[in-house]
Protein backbone atom coordinates (compact mmCIF):
# COMPACT_ATOMS: atom_id res chain seq x y z
CA UNK A 1 0.00 0.00 0.00
CA UNK A 2 1.62 3.25 -0.92
CA UNK A 3 1.67 5.95 1.79
CA UNK A 4 0.43 9.63 1.17
CA UNK A 5 3.77 11.44 -0.44
CA UNK A 6 2.46 14.40 -1.77
CA UNK A 7 -0.55 17.06 -1.72
CA UNK A 8 -1.47 18.60 -5.13
CA UNK A 9 -3.74 21.90 -4.66
CA UNK A 10 -5.89 23.81 -6.92
CA UNK A 11 -5.48 27.38 -6.03
CA UNK A 12 -9.12 29.06 -6.98
CA UNK A 13 -12.03 28.62 -5.20
CA UNK A 14 -9.63 26.15 -3.10
CA UNK A 15 -7.30 28.25 -1.33
CA UNK A 16 -9.34 31.27 -1.54
CA UNK A 17 -12.56 32.47 -3.08
CA UNK A 18 -10.29 34.64 -5.81
CA UNK A 19 -13.23 34.09 -8.09
CA UNK A 20 -16.61 36.14 -7.36
CA UNK A 21 -14.25 39.33 -5.63
CA UNK A 22 -11.02 38.90 -7.57
CA UNK A 23 -11.05 37.19 -11.26
CA UNK A 24 -14.47 38.56 -11.91
CA UNK A 25 -13.87 42.30 -10.57
CA UNK A 26 -10.37 42.15 -12.29
CA UNK A 27 -11.89 40.96 -16.13
CA UNK A 28 -14.78 43.71 -15.28
CA UNK A 29 -11.82 46.43 -14.89
CA UNK A 30 -10.01 45.44 -18.20
CA UNK A 31 -13.17 45.89 -20.27
CA UNK A 32 -13.45 49.36 -18.93
CA UNK A 33 -9.56 49.96 -19.17
CA UNK A 34 -9.94 48.55 -23.13
CA UNK A 35 -13.29 50.76 -23.60
CA UNK A 36 -15.72 47.81 -23.86
CA UNK A 37 -18.83 47.83 -22.13
CA UNK A 38 -19.39 44.10 -20.72
CA UNK A 39 -20.16 43.45 -16.88
CA UNK A 40 -19.78 39.96 -15.97
CA UNK A 41 -22.25 39.99 -13.01
CA UNK A 42 -21.64 37.56 -10.40
CA UNK A 43 -24.42 35.11 -11.54
CA UNK A 44 -23.27 35.22 -15.23
CA UNK A 45 -19.98 34.49 -14.31
CA UNK A 46 -20.80 31.66 -13.03
CA UNK A 47 -21.68 30.54 -15.62
CA UNK A 48 -18.63 31.69 -17.64
CA UNK A 49 -16.97 29.60 -15.14
CA UNK A 50 -17.44 26.33 -16.82
CA UNK A 51 -14.55 27.14 -18.87
CA UNK A 52 -11.34 27.22 -17.03
CA UNK A 53 -8.70 29.43 -17.51
CA UNK A 54 -9.53 33.55 -18.23
CA UNK A 55 -8.22 33.48 -21.98
CA UNK A 56 -9.96 30.88 -22.71
CA UNK A 57 -13.12 32.27 -21.16
CA UNK A 58 -13.17 35.44 -22.89
CA UNK A 59 -12.91 33.62 -26.06
CA UNK A 60 -16.23 31.40 -24.84
CA UNK A 61 -18.31 34.64 -23.52
CA UNK A 62 -16.86 36.49 -26.98
CA UNK A 63 -18.15 33.36 -29.47
CA UNK A 64 -20.93 32.55 -27.25
CA UNK A 65 -22.46 35.45 -25.57
CA UNK A 66 -21.67 38.34 -28.06
CA UNK A 67 -22.50 36.96 -31.55
CA UNK A 68 -22.79 40.64 -32.75
CA UNK A 69 -19.23 41.43 -31.62
CA UNK A 70 -17.47 43.08 -34.23
CA UNK A 71 -14.19 40.63 -33.43
CA UNK A 72 -11.18 42.20 -34.35
CA UNK A 73 -9.04 40.49 -37.56
CA UNK A 74 -6.44 39.00 -35.01
CA UNK A 75 -8.36 37.74 -32.33
CA UNK A 76 -5.97 35.92 -30.26
CA UNK A 77 -4.06 39.20 -29.99
CA UNK A 78 -6.94 41.06 -28.75
CA UNK A 79 -7.81 38.12 -26.05
CA UNK A 80 -4.01 38.19 -24.85
CA UNK A 81 -4.10 42.24 -24.41
CA UNK A 82 -7.20 42.00 -22.96
CA UNK A 83 -5.94 39.33 -20.50
CA UNK A 84 -2.57 40.80 -19.63
CA UNK A 85 -4.79 43.89 -18.48
CA UNK A 86 -6.89 41.24 -16.72
CA UNK A 87 -4.14 40.02 -14.88
CA UNK A 88 -2.33 43.44 -14.29
CA UNK A 89 -5.67 44.72 -12.46
CA UNK A 90 -5.85 40.76 -10.76
CA UNK A 91 -2.45 41.70 -8.84
CA UNK A 92 -3.46 44.86 -8.13
CA UNK A 93 -6.21 43.31 -6.02
CA UNK A 94 -4.18 41.09 -4.52
CA UNK A 95 -1.43 43.99 -3.31
CA UNK A 96 -4.45 45.80 -1.57
CA UNK A 97 -4.69 42.08 0.64
CA UNK A 98 -8.52 41.76 -0.95
CA UNK A 99 -8.88 38.00 -1.03
CA UNK A 100 -8.01 35.83 2.28
CA UNK A 101 -6.94 32.13 2.64
CA UNK A 102 -10.41 29.97 3.01
CA UNK A 103 -10.40 28.28 6.30
CA UNK A 104 -8.40 25.57 7.57
CA UNK A 105 -6.09 26.60 4.74
CA UNK A 106 -2.67 27.82 6.50
CA UNK A 107 -3.76 24.83 9.23
CA UNK A 108 -3.03 22.30 6.71
CA UNK A 109 0.03 23.49 4.99
CA UNK A 110 2.16 24.58 8.04
CA UNK A 111 0.91 21.06 9.30
CA UNK A 112 2.15 18.99 6.04
CA UNK A 113 5.05 20.74 5.95
CA UNK A 114 6.16 19.97 9.53
CA UNK A 115 5.42 16.20 8.37
CA UNK A 116 7.36 16.25 5.40
CA UNK A 117 4.63 15.80 3.06
CA UNK A 118 5.45 17.37 -0.47
CA UNK A 119 3.54 19.84 -1.58
CA UNK A 120 2.70 21.12 -5.19
CA UNK A 121 0.09 23.72 -6.83
CA UNK A 122 -1.69 22.31 -10.02
CA UNK A 123 -3.93 25.47 -11.18
CA UNK A 124 -5.46 26.97 -14.80
CA UNK A 125 -4.33 30.23 -13.10
CA UNK A 126 -1.45 32.50 -14.24
CA UNK A 127 1.74 32.10 -12.44
CA UNK A 128 2.54 35.25 -11.55
CA UNK A 129 -1.42 35.17 -9.73
CA UNK A 130 -0.51 32.06 -7.73
CA UNK A 131 2.84 33.80 -5.79
CA UNK A 132 0.96 36.75 -5.48
CA UNK A 133 -1.38 35.31 -3.70
CA UNK A 134 0.95 32.91 -1.46
CA UNK A 135 2.92 36.45 -1.02
CA UNK A 136 -0.11 38.57 0.40
CA UNK A 137 -1.47 35.42 2.19
CA UNK A 138 1.03 33.44 3.63
CA UNK A 139 4.12 35.77 3.14
CA UNK A 140 6.55 35.49 0.20
CA UNK A 141 9.05 33.11 2.06
CA UNK A 142 5.78 30.45 1.47
CA UNK A 143 6.67 30.14 -2.57
CA UNK A 144 9.01 27.94 -1.18
CA UNK A 145 6.83 25.98 0.69
CA UNK A 146 5.81 24.32 -2.66
CA UNK A 147 7.81 21.57 -5.08
CA UNK A 148 6.34 22.23 -8.09
CA UNK A 149 4.01 25.34 -9.12
CA UNK A 150 2.21 23.75 -12.51
CA UNK A 151 0.21 26.73 -13.36
CA UNK A 152 -1.44 28.27 -16.84
CA UNK A 153 0.10 27.82 -20.51
CA UNK A 154 2.53 25.03 -19.36
CA UNK A 155 0.07 22.31 -21.08
CA UNK A 156 -1.84 21.92 -24.31
CA UNK A 157 -5.55 21.23 -22.29
CA UNK A 158 -6.61 23.30 -19.34
CA UNK A 159 -8.77 21.69 -16.82
CA UNK A 160 -11.10 19.37 -16.85
CA UNK A 161 -8.23 18.03 -18.81
CA UNK A 162 -6.01 16.14 -17.09
CA UNK A 163 -3.01 17.40 -18.89
CA UNK A 164 -1.94 19.47 -15.79
CA UNK A 165 -2.22 16.93 -13.09
CA UNK A 166 -0.08 14.60 -15.80
CA UNK A 167 2.62 17.29 -15.79
CA UNK A 168 2.59 17.59 -11.89
CA UNK A 169 3.22 13.29 -11.15
CA UNK A 170 5.67 13.76 -13.92
CA UNK A 171 7.81 16.30 -12.32
CA UNK A 172 7.06 15.22 -8.64
CA UNK A 173 8.23 11.89 -9.78
CA UNK A 174 5.01 10.08 -7.94
CA UNK A 175 2.60 8.04 -8.84
CA UNK A 176 -1.22 8.66 -8.78
CA UNK A 177 -1.76 6.75 -5.66
CA UNK A 178 0.94 8.35 -3.87
CA UNK A 179 -1.15 11.82 -3.24
CA UNK A 180 -4.32 13.13 -3.02
CA UNK A 181 -5.53 16.54 -4.96
CA UNK A 182 -7.56 19.13 -3.32
CA UNK A 183 -10.11 20.86 -5.84
CA UNK A 184 -13.27 22.81 -5.00
CA UNK A 185 -14.88 22.58 -9.22
CA UNK A 186 -16.29 19.90 -11.20
CA UNK A 187 -13.52 20.81 -14.22
CA UNK A 188 -10.48 20.09 -11.19
CA UNK A 189 -12.37 17.15 -10.39
CA UNK A 190 -12.48 15.41 -13.36
CA UNK A 191 -9.04 16.85 -14.46
CA UNK A 192 -7.47 14.92 -11.23
CA UNK A 193 -9.81 11.97 -11.57
CA UNK A 194 -8.62 11.89 -15.21
CA UNK A 195 -4.72 11.94 -14.08
CA UNK A 196 -6.26 8.66 -11.91
CA UNK A 197 -5.78 10.99 -8.47
CA UNK A 198 -7.91 10.61 -5.48
CA UNK A 199 -9.74 14.16 -5.04
CA UNK A 200 -10.81 15.61 -2.09
CA UNK A 201 -13.08 18.35 -3.10
CA UNK A 202 -14.25 21.91 -0.75
CA UNK A 203 -16.98 23.67 -2.64
CA UNK A 204 -18.15 27.17 -2.69
CA UNK A 205 -20.86 29.29 -3.45
CA UNK A 206 -19.64 28.78 -7.51
CA UNK A 207 -19.56 25.51 -7.21
CA UNK A 208 -21.88 23.52 -4.27
CA UNK A 209 -24.44 22.36 -6.90
CA UNK A 210 -21.75 20.86 -9.31
CA UNK A 211 -21.44 16.85 -9.84
CA UNK A 212 -19.01 15.40 -7.56
CA UNK A 213 -19.69 11.96 -8.75
CA UNK A 214 -16.21 10.36 -8.23
CA UNK A 215 -14.61 12.82 -5.37
CA UNK A 216 -13.60 10.78 -2.42
CA UNK A 217 -15.15 13.40 -0.12
CA UNK A 218 -17.14 16.19 -0.85
CA UNK A 219 -16.93 19.33 2.09
CA UNK A 220 -17.97 22.34 2.83
CA UNK A 221 -13.94 23.36 3.99
CA UNK A 222 -11.18 22.17 5.34
CA UNK A 223 -12.58 23.12 9.18
CA UNK A 224 -10.43 24.56 11.64
CA UNK A 225 -10.56 23.27 15.60
CA UNK A 226 -13.89 24.34 17.30
CA UNK A 227 -15.49 25.27 13.53
CA UNK A 228 -15.06 21.57 12.04
CA UNK A 229 -16.39 20.95 8.48
CA UNK A 230 -19.77 19.54 7.29
CA UNK A 231 -19.94 16.63 4.92
CA UNK A 232 -21.79 16.80 1.47
CA UNK A 233 -20.70 13.50 0.71
CA UNK A 234 -18.63 10.73 1.01
CA UNK A 235 -17.75 9.26 4.64
CA UNK A 236 -14.99 11.06 7.17
CA UNK A 237 -14.56 8.62 10.01
CA UNK A 238 -15.42 10.88 12.56
CA UNK A 239 -12.57 13.44 11.48
CA UNK A 240 -14.11 17.08 11.95
CA UNK A 241 -11.39 18.52 10.31
CA UNK A 242 -8.66 17.74 7.44
CA UNK A 243 -5.63 16.98 8.79
CA UNK A 244 -2.51 14.86 7.77
CA UNK A 245 -3.56 12.17 9.54
CA UNK A 246 -7.29 12.46 8.26
CA UNK A 247 -5.85 12.72 4.39
CA UNK A 248 -3.32 9.31 5.27
CA UNK A 249 -6.57 7.53 5.77
CA UNK A 250 -8.53 9.16 2.97
CA UNK A 251 -5.92 7.91 0.63
CA UNK A 252 -6.52 3.98 1.28
CA UNK A 253 -10.16 4.42 2.75
CA UNK A 254 -13.00 2.70 1.52
CA UNK A 255 -15.19 4.33 3.32
C1 LIG B 1 -9.24 28.60 -12.38
C2 LIG B 1 -9.52 29.28 -13.64
C3 LIG B 1 -8.81 30.51 -13.98
C4 LIG B 1 -9.17 31.74 -13.22
C5 LIG B 1 -8.57 32.92 -13.92
O1 LIG B 1 -9.62 27.22 -12.48
O2 LIG B 1 -10.32 28.82 -14.42
O3 LIG B 1 -9.11 30.78 -15.30
O4 LIG B 1 -10.57 31.89 -13.22
O5 LIG B 1 -7.21 32.80 -14.11
P1 LIG B 1 -9.02 26.12 -11.50
P2 LIG B 1 -6.50 33.31 -15.45
O6 LIG B 1 -9.29 26.57 -10.10
O7 LIG B 1 -9.83 24.89 -11.82
O8 LIG B 1 -7.56 25.94 -11.80
O9 LIG B 1 -7.27 34.49 -15.96
O10 LIG B 1 -5.10 33.66 -15.02
O11 LIG B 1 -6.54 32.17 -16.45
MG1 LIG C 1 -10.52 25.74 -8.63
Amino acid sequence: MSTLKALLIDVDGTIADTERDGHRVAFNQAFTDAGLDWDWDVALYGQLLTVSGGKERLRYFIEEWKPDFDEPEDLDSFIRELHRTKTRRYLALLKQGAIPLRPGVKRLLKEARATGLRLAIVTTTTPANVTALLGSTLGVDSIGWFELIAAGDIVPGKKPAPDIYHYALEHLDIVATECLALEDSDNGLLSARGAGIKTLITVNDYTRRQDFSGAAVVLDQLGEPGMGFEVLAGEVGGAKVVDVAFLSRLLHASW
